[in-house]
């Protein structure tokens, strides 16, 4: 089955209710760093769901927790880039993701002293706090990160395209890191039943239909001059590269980054027009708890700078 065209898409699919306040938080963020001749990346961080009712009691949902997006955000923070970072609602976010579960609340103590209560952190705690908190602090006092967050398909569509008319006139200097596992089926607007499906009218048949590829519009019309990374998940080695470098030849884009469901956090292939880099951590790094990002972030950063040599030798020759 052939999928329906990205405008027919946007068309039967109404923008989320807090779409133009998200808008209007991209448009500010985007005209500011522009003025400041700033670079900005957007990070898609999460998986997307797909509702199977409109009042939605049931979805199919996907595995990405948002390690990749939110520690990636940190790393390209470091490196003088502002940051939109759109994620999936309740997935990992930069800096608040080293504290998951329970570690915040076993890092501090409480002293009951009536209506005096204090609560301090706990002193083996501070060095591992502290760094962490001053990265935040300063990314947040610069107003070098954005959040702007989704949980469907459709609502992960609709913020991309309006993060790219914003970011279109960065041209070369705004870079697309397309972390999120966005769904490839979705159920169309009008097969979605509006209540909770009932198990008295017996087993439901849902046909999954195939979402648009928003990578052809986004490339070659919304951000044409940005560098834009995607990233590529498989669980059969021996589609990775085939399928990385199809997806290079027929959007054109700048970058594949490759990576199996298993090893995601340790290993992934960067996979260029003219390259294919391997990026492994060792057990020992694994096991020190280095994140693989940093190598990804610092390979992209310099391919980047290289993308923005072109760009200004283009239009100084132009
Ligand atoms: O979010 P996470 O860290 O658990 O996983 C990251 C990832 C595997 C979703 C990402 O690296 C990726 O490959 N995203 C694209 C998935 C795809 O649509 O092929």
């Amino acid at each position: 089955m052939t999928s329906g065209s990205w405008e027919e898409f946007f068309a039967i699919h109404l923008p989320p209710p807090d779409f133009e306040d998200n808008r209007s938080l991209l448009k500010e963020f985007c005209e500011r760093h522009e003025h400041y001749g700033n670079k900005i990346v957007l990070v898609t961080s999460g998986g997307t769901t797909v509702p199977l009712e409109h009042n939605t009691v049931r979805f199919v949902d996907n595995f990405s927790a948002g390690t990749r997006g939110s520690a990636s955000t940190e790393y390209f923070l470091e490196h003088g880039y502002a940051v939109i970072f759109m994620h999936r609602q309740k997935s990992l976010e930069p800096f608040t993701r080293h504290f998951t579960g329970q570690k915040l609340l076993d890092m501090l103590d409480i002293q009951e002293r009536g209506p005096n209560t204090t609560i301090t952190v706990k002193p083996d705690s501070v060095d591992v706090l502290a760094p962490i908190l001053l990265r935040y602090k300063a990314a947040h006092a610069a107003g070098a990160i954005l959040h702007v967050s989704f949980t469907t398909v459709s609502e992960y569509f609709w913020l991309l395209r309006a993060a790219c008319e914003c970011l279109a006139n960065l041209g070369p200097r705004a870079v697309l890191y397309l972390a999120a596992a966005v769904s490839d089926f979705y159920v169309p607007k009008d097969c979605v039943p509006t209540h909770k499906i009932q198990s008295e009218s017996g087993p439901p048949i849902i046909q999954l239909h195939l979402v648009p590829k928003m990578l052809a519009p986004l490339v070659n019309l919304w951000v044409p001059t940005a560098y834009v990374v995607s990233f590529k998940l498989e669980t059969d080695e021996n589609l990775l590269v085939p399928k990385a470098r199809a997806a290079l030849e027929k959007y054109k884009h700048k970058m594949v980054v490759g990576n199996m469901l298993q090893t995601r956090h340790h290993r992934v292939i960067m996979v260029t027009p003219d390259a294919t880099q391997e990026i492994i951590l060792t057990r020992e790094e694994v096991h020190a708890g280095v994140d693989i990002e940093s190598s990804i972030v610092l390979e992209i950063v310099r391919a980047h700078a290289e993308h923005l040599r072109g760009a200004g030798a283009g239009a100084a020759a132009g």
